[in-house]
Parts: C-alpha cells; sequence; structure tokens
C-alpha cells in the first residue's frame, strides 16, 4: 500500500498574532532560543496543548511532534497516569520546602536501574545537575579544569559554553560573552570520539584536570554515537589521572533502556546527570554518584548546592509515575522497533531522491544530516547543509511533521508514536525529499 502525504495549507492567524506579542515581551518571542525558529525560518510555533504523540498549536493544527519537549516526553503528550499523578498531587499542595517520601521513593527507582548511583540529589533542571556535578567534581579532587567535547552541551552555566552544541551551535555562538575568561580558560575541549585528543589534553595539563563531562550518546549536536571503546577509553583515562568522568545523561537516561546509557557501554560513572524523563514533563533533575562522592555535598560536606524547588513533589510524583510506566513489558522494545521502521524508511527515502545525507540514529534519537560523508564529530556535523535542514525542517511542518528546528538537535520518538505516526512521517520525508530536489534551494 503506498502512503502519500498531505500537504496543508496552513492557518496560522492566531500563533502570528500571540508571536507577535511574545516578541514584544519575551525576549526573542521565547524563554529557549531554539524555540525562536532562527536557523530555520517560518512562524514559531504557539502551542496549546498536546495529547500522545500529536502537538495542537493555538490555531488548532495538529502536529506529530518529534521533539517531545527535546525528549522529556518519553510517554508523549498528557499521559493518562502522569496527568493523574499530577492532579492528585496538586490537590495536597505543590511545594514544601521540606523532604517528602516522594523523593525517596523516585531515587529508589532510579538508583536500583542505575548501579554508579548510590546516593542521589534532586535538582530543577539539566544545567543545574551538570553545574553541580562540575562543581563536586572540582571540590572532590582540588582541582580546577574539566574536560568537555566539542558539540557536547550540558545546558548554560559558564563552564560549559565553549564549542558547545544545541543552541549555541544553532546560533553560531562559539563562544558566550558573560564568561569570564579565567573561567572560560578552565573548559578544555576534545573532539567527540577523538581518544589521543583526550590523552593529549592529560598530558598537557598533568594533575590539573577535575573531571571529563561527556554525552555518552551525543545527541546536540545532532545525534553522534560514540564509537566502540570511546567511553571506555575515557573511564581508563579519568581513573588513570585521578579526574572523574561525568556522565551526561539528561537525554539518555531512561530513554534507550530503564537506565542509563553508560549501562549499555559497560562503563561506571563517578557522577551521573540526569534531567528530561525522570521528571515526567515537571522541572525535575538529579547528579548522583558514589555514596563517597556523594558524601562532599552539604550538609554532610562542604561543597554547597540547595534549591527551593529541589525534590518538588508534583515533579516527583510525575517522575514516578512515568519511571513506573516505563517498566511496563515491551515498551522499549516497541519504541526501538518504530523507531528503527523510521530510520530505515528515512534512508530509503533520502536514497531515492538522490540528495546526499546521513541519517545518525541509535535506539528513539536521530538526526538527518545533509552531507555525503559520515558525521562522528562536531567539524563533521558543521559541514551538513543546514540550508537544506531548514528546507526539509519546514516541507516536512507543513505537511504536518514537527521535527527540531535546528540541525544541531535530535529527533525524538515516543512510546505513543504508533505504526501508522511512523508510516506518515516517512510519506511525509519523501514528498518533502521530492519537492527539494525539484526546486533546489538557492
Ligand atoms: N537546549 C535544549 C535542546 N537541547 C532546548 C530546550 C528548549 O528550547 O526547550
Amino acid at each position: 500500500m503506498s502512503v502519500t502525504s498531505t500537504k496543508f495549507k496552513v492557518q496560522r492567524r492566531r500563533s502570528r498574532e500571540i508571536f507577535e506579542r511574545a516578541e514584544k515581551i519575551l525576549v526573542g518571542g521565547v524563554n529557549s532560543p531554539v524555540r525562536a525558529f532562527r536557523s530555520v525560518g517560518g512562524q514559531p510555533l504557539i502551542i496549546e496543548r498536546g495529547s500522545g504523540p500529536y502537538l495542537y498549536d493555538a490555531d488548532g493544527n495538529e502536529l506529530l511532534d518529534y521533539v517531545c519537549s527535546w525528549g522529556a516526553m518519553l510517554l508523549g503528550h498528557a499521559h493518562p497516569a502522569v496527568t493523574e499523578a499530577i492532579v492528585e498531587q496538586a490537590q495536597r499542595g505543590t511545594s514544601y520546602g521540606a523532604t517528602t517520601e516522594l523523593e525517596v521513593e523516585l531515587a529508589s527507582l532510579v538508583t536500583e536501574a542505575i548501579p554508579s548511583i548510590e546516593k542521589i540529589r534532586f535538582v530543577s533542571s539539566g544545567t543545574e545537575a551538570t553545574m553541580s556535578a562540575v562543581r563536586l567534581a572540582r571540590g572532590v579532587t582540588k582541582r580546577d579544569f574539566i574536560l568537555k567535547f566539542e558539540g557536547c552541551y550540558h545546558g548554560h552555566a559558564d563552564s560549559f559554553l565553549s564549542q558547545a552544541g544545541s543552541g549555541l551551535a544553532t546560533l553560531g555562538i562559539a563562544e558566550c560573552p558573560g564568561v569570564p575568561q579565567v573561567l572560560a580558560e578552565l573548559t578544555l575541549n576534545a573532539p567527540y570520539n577523538d581518544l589521543p585528543a583526550v590523552e593529549r589534553l592529560f598530558a598537557q595539563h598533568k594533575d590539573k584536570i577535575a573531571a571529563v563531562i561527556v554525552e555518552p550518546i551525543a545527541a546536540n549536536m545532532g545525534v553522534v554515537e560514540p564509537e566502540a571503546g570511546f567511553l571506555l577509553g575515557l573511564r581508563e583515562i579519568t581513573k588513570r589521572s585521578g579526574a572523574l568522568l561525568i556522565v551526561d545523561e539528561v537525554i539518555t537516561g531512561f530513554r534507550m533502556h530503564f537506565g542509563a546509557a553508560q549501562q549499555l557501554a559497560r562503563v561506571e560513572a563517578d557522577l551521573t546527570t540526569l534531567g528530561k524523563i525522570i521528571g515526567g514533563g515537571l522541572p525535575a533533575a538529579a547528579y548522583g554518584g558514589s555514596a563517597q562522592i556523594m558524601n562532599h555535598v552539604a550538609p554532610l560536606g562542604p561543597v554547597y548546592q540547595a534549591g527551593t524547588l529541589a525534590g518538588n513533589p508534583l515533579a516527583m510524583r510525575a517522575g514516578i509515575a512515568t519511571l513506573k510506566q516505563l517498566t511496563r513489558a515491551g515498551l522499549y522494545e516497541g519504541l526501538r522497533e518504530q523507531s528503527r521502521r523510521l530510520v530505515e524508511g528515512l534512508r530509503e527515502a533520502l536514497a531515492e531522491s538522490g540528495i546526499a545525507g546521513q541519517v545518525n540514529a541509535t535506539g528513539s534519537l536521530a538526526t538527518l544530516f545533509f552531507t555525503a560523508l559520515p558525521v562522528r564529530n562536531y567539524s563533521d556535523a558543521k559541514r551538513s547543509d543546514t540550508k537544506q535542514y531548514a528546507r526539509f525542517f519546514r516541507e516536512m511542518l507543513e505537511r504536518g511533521v514537527f521535527l527540531a528546528p535546528s540541525q544541531f538537535e535530535a529527533a525524538f520518538v515516543s512510546a505513543a508514536h504508533t505504526s501508522r505516526n511512523v508510516t506518515r512521517t516517512i510519506a511525509a520525508a519523501r514528498d518533502s525529499f521530492k519537492a527539494m530536489a525539484a526546486e533546489p534551494a538557492t
């Protein structure tokens, strides 16, 4: 059966009017830069509601969503079990500023699933988690340098904003003004998948590097998989050099299986950061590791970190409800199967179109790069024709499929995406490629 996609004349009058008001009062009309569609063009979305794999904009247009709140909505939007938990909790109060049993319950679910985490501290955003993990690593090792990878993104704390992926890559910001030079100098960058470069930096900064921080599957320069031995190599180098290994699982935690991506690579992080999925769509994130390391955090130790909304009961309930759903038999298998079909379909459609491209994908993460060459690090990712990506993004959106509004992000498949959704997405991609081939961008 051949499936075709429908390109509809999208009515966006109300969205446009709201965005015009937003631009007058919110910076760039948004509260996070990538949402402004600067690199893809067109009218930024104004969303009114979400349900399962769909978003509905302010004009009532239905969009098949592959952004999924940048990976947070693994179960899709407004999952009944999560919604029920949030509503029930809201009736009991939304913030107490004191410990609840819910924090213990979510902590237990996470630590049982991720063996390298014995003790955990909940915070409210991925940025807070990575920033706190780095402070802890510096406090424990009494060293100042950190080593990160070009094109990886670990939130917007000062130390992470050089050669970073995500919005900085999207907007072409290589170094962020406002970060003190003395601090920026303490961040070293190596190309992803390049162990010899890491060895060289350790040799140049002997006994000075507190930690290596890495995305175990890079997803903020588009998706780039770690090559065989890369993560194990980092584990070995950090151990040998007395540095800590921070594995940033804000995107990958509970995405590939009920646990962290580090387990799939047989790597034990010293510190792990989590976010997105563990908050079930509410603001919750965490950092954790061995008791020996975590006991340096206040009040047990002198490394200070705190938060009024840390461990927020509403977010804990959403996280617990989400993780419980993720233990359903077959959930990850189904997700993998839909993702596999999607990626194969995209590759086939791309090959038929004759357009040069690569679909980098692993599990339910995927990125289409418009380059003939393989993408294994940030320099490769930057070779992608971002004008082509922008055109593809707009063609797909006109066919009701919402992809990340940036080349340097991932597409996220959720457990709510059905086989029909995937078939429709492939058809939309095939038609989009045809339109692009017939009328190439100038
Ligand atoms: N930095 C996020 C994606 N990697 C974007 C978050 C957002 O705009 O909501």
